[in-house]
Parts: C-alpha cells; structure tokens; sequence
C-alpha cells in the first residue's frame, strides 16, 4: 500500500462520450469506476474530489448512458482522470440498450487508455451474474483493479469488513475488498492511497526495507 498522500486540489469535468464520440485527449494515468446502477460509482467520485455536485448522482437507477471523464489535479502539476461508466443491471433496460451499453464499454476498455479499475459492489448484497460478467471483462482485458464494496454506512460496523470480503469471494476474485461509504468517508484514504500508488511514479525506497538484494 502506497503511504504517500494524494491530495486533490482540484477536479473538474472534461466531457461526456457516447456511442462514436471520441475519447478526450488523454491526462495522465486513467482510472475507471464500473458497477452496477445505482451502486454509488458517482457519489464516490464526488467523495473523492471532495465536492457534492462534481458527478450527478441520482435516485433514480439507469441515468447516466454515457461516460463521463473527470481531471483531478494533484501536487505542483500533478493530474490523473477518473471515468465514471455507465452502470448496467437495471430492470428496465431493453435488449438494444444493453448491447448499446455493451458496446460502449467494451470499445472503452479495450482502448488501451485505462491504467486502473475501481469496481463497485454493494456491500449489503450478493455480486448479481451482471457482475460477475463484468469482472470477467476486467480480467479479459488484464486491467489491473481494486474491488470497493460501497455503501458500508449501511451494515453495522462490525459486519462490515466480512461483508466486503464477502462480495470480492463471490465475484471470483481474492477475498477482499475496501469497504467504502460516501456518507461517512469511511474507506476514502485507503483508496487515495490506492490512488497514488496508481498515478505517482515509483519512489526510491529509502529504508532498503524492500530493496533489491
Ligand atoms: N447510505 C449511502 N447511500 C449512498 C452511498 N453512495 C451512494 N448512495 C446513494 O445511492 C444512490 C445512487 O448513488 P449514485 O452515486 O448516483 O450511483 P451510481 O448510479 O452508481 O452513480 C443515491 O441515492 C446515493 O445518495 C453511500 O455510501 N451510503
Ligand atoms: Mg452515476
């Protein structure tokens, strides 16, 4: 785990792609929240920038059909990009809406440009076949990712930490996941920790604690 702080000074939205819109110019290392609708992809964006209204967050599930990018700057003149994904698994989706959605993310993260993936799941349920087939992309493509298990305010704190491990089992994946709440911040400096063992270059290590034989 990588200690260094990763303060946000500043994020800001860059634009929304659809189906056949180009990507914007890419800045620095990219960093891509998938998850089912209505899991809090977009109230973690804004819990980690710090601001309520960065990512339109929504009761109301299957909004957002676009991805959005988000630029965080950190540091002197630091900058990494969040990309909120469009979420899948809502009921009302039609057949041609999932293809759509399937295209899009698909074409998404085989573009090369995607450092990392946060995958979110809902610490008080089950991983649904949606996604367990969405982690199967994640390991198709080889992207690197950390599993949050959101919503943690909603367990008691001492179900949590199982709960969360829980969810990363059922998925098919090793057996933990940080467990994360946007109402309380529970969770945030862990994945701004992860964050910055993403997007800040490898530091000499001046202990030797881990260094080369
Ligand atoms: N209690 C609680 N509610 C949350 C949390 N994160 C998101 N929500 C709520 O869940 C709903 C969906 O959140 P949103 O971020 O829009 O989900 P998205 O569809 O994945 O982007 C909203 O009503 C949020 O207020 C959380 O950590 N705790
Ligand atoms: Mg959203």
């Amino acid at each position: 785990m990588d200690k260094r702080d990763l303060r946000i000074k500043k994020a800001e939205f860059v634009t929304s792609c659809g189906k056949g819109s180009r990507y914007p110019e890419h800045e620095g290392q990219e960093i891509a929240i998938v998850g089912k609708s209505n899991v809090g992809k977009s109230s973690l964006i804004n819990a980690l920038c710090g601001s309520n209204k960065l990512a339109k967050t929504s009761q109301r599930p299957g909004k957002t059909r676009l991805i959005n990018f988000f630029r965080c700057l950190y540091g002197e003149k630091g900058a990494f990009t969040l990309v909120d994904l469009p979420g899948y698994g809502f009921a009302l989706a039609s057949k041609q809406e999932q293809a759509d959605w399937g295209a899009l993310i698909e074409s998404y993260l085989a573009s090369g440009r995607v450092s990392h993936i946060f995958m979110l799941i809902d610490i008080r349920h089950d991983p649904t076949a949606d996604d367990i087939q969405m982690f199967k992309y994640v390991l198709y493509y080889a992207l690197p990712y950390t599993l949050v298990a959101t919503k943690a305010d909603k367990l008691a704190k001492s179900k949590r930490r199982q709960a969360a491990n829980r969810a990363a089992k059922l998925l098919g994946a090793p057996p933990y996941a940080i467990a994360f709440s946007a109402e309380t911040g529970e969770g945030r400096a862990e994945l701004l920790e992860r964050i910055a063992g993403i997007v800040l270059p490898p530091e000499d290590d001046p202990e030797g604690e881990e260094g080369e034989e």
